[in-house]
């Protein structure tokens, strides 16, 4: 059985050139089953691997796990039933608060996820200084500095994600939310049926307060747990004056500003650059 890995991140945070980088000419192109949104996989060599196979599927750029365009649907499906062994979740340096949000979302799905700190190579120039050690500790992942550009952390990603995905070990995030929208996910993981493994339940539970169509329509919960996922919804929509994606929305941004405040320094940009 080959080690699989998931390459995912936002439009534009250097995806295909890491792909090309990690790949070279060992990748073929497909299509995902049913849609005409293209499917690239390819082989790398990590000693790590210890003979066998490593496998990476590029999933397609994408800002959240949300059910509303082709190519989210595709990249959580992917995600949450093919089981990916770790996600490299690619993290353009330069953009780190809004590439965080997609972070937030992976880490709760149960799947390893490495981080490759990419853009790098940009950091100094735009005076930009992220203290990697402590951001990884926050996140419950290890970050690897990259840069797919200049071809650099490529092995030394490709190893640490074959690391992670030998140990199988899930290591779920701490407090992303509110007291009050944290005990709300715990209620909601209660009448989850037992189907979805322990690692997975957050991600489950989560969707459900937000009444996402697709994960509504796909998990079997009992009508009194529906009802009392729809009132505990109700009671925190209330007391937010909001509705729930919205709240969870503004949860992960407020959670994502607290780590970058104690972790991400910025200067002023350089007048004159020729990135
Ligand atoms: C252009 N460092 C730097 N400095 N740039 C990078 C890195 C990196 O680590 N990785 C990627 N880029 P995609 P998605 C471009 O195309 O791989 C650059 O959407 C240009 N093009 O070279 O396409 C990469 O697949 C003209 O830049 O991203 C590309 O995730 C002027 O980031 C861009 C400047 O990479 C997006 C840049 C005609």
């Amino acid at each position: 059985m080959a080690i699989k890995i998931a390459l995912a991140g936002n439009p534009n945070c250097g995806k295909t050139t890491m792909f090309n980088a990690l790949t070279g000419a060992n990748q073929y192109v497909g299509n995902w089953p049913g849609v005409t949104v293209e499917k690239k996989e390819g082989k790398v060599k990590s000693k790590k691997a210890k003979g066998e196979d490593v496998v990476v599927t590029d999933l397609p750029g994408i800002y959240s796990l949300s059910p509303y365009t082709l190519e989210e649907v595709v990249s959580r499906d992917y995600v949450l039933n093919e089981n990916p062994d770790v996600i490299i979740d690619l993290v353009d340096a330069t953009n780190i608060e809004r590439n965080l949000y997609l972070t937030t979302q992976l880490v709760e799905t149960g799947v390893p996820v490495v981080i490759a700190l990419n853009m790098a190579d940009l950091l100094e120039k735009r005076g930009i200084k992220i203290d990697t050690k402590r951001l990884s500790m926050l996140l419950g992942c290890t970050i690897v500095e990259t840069s797919a550009l200049k071809q650099t952390g490529l092995q030394e990603l490709i190893d640490e994600a074959v690391k992670v995905a030998k140990k199988k070990e899930t290591k779920l995030p701490g407090e992303i939310f509110s007291k009050e929208l944290e005990a709300a996910v715990e209620e909601v993981k209660g009448y989850l049926p037992e189907s979805i493994t322990d690692d997975k339940k957050r991600w489950y539970a989560v969707k459900l307060l937000e009444n996402d169509s697709k994960v509504v329509d796909s998990v079997r919960v009992s009508e009194a747990a529906k009802s009392a996922i729809s009132a505990l919804r109700s009671k925190i929509e209330k007391n937010h004056d909001d509705d729930m994606e919205s709240i969870v929305t503004d949860e992960r941004y407020k959670y994502i500003q607290k780590i970058v405040s104690t972790t991400v320094k910025k200067g002023k940009d350089k007048l004159t650059t020729s990135d």
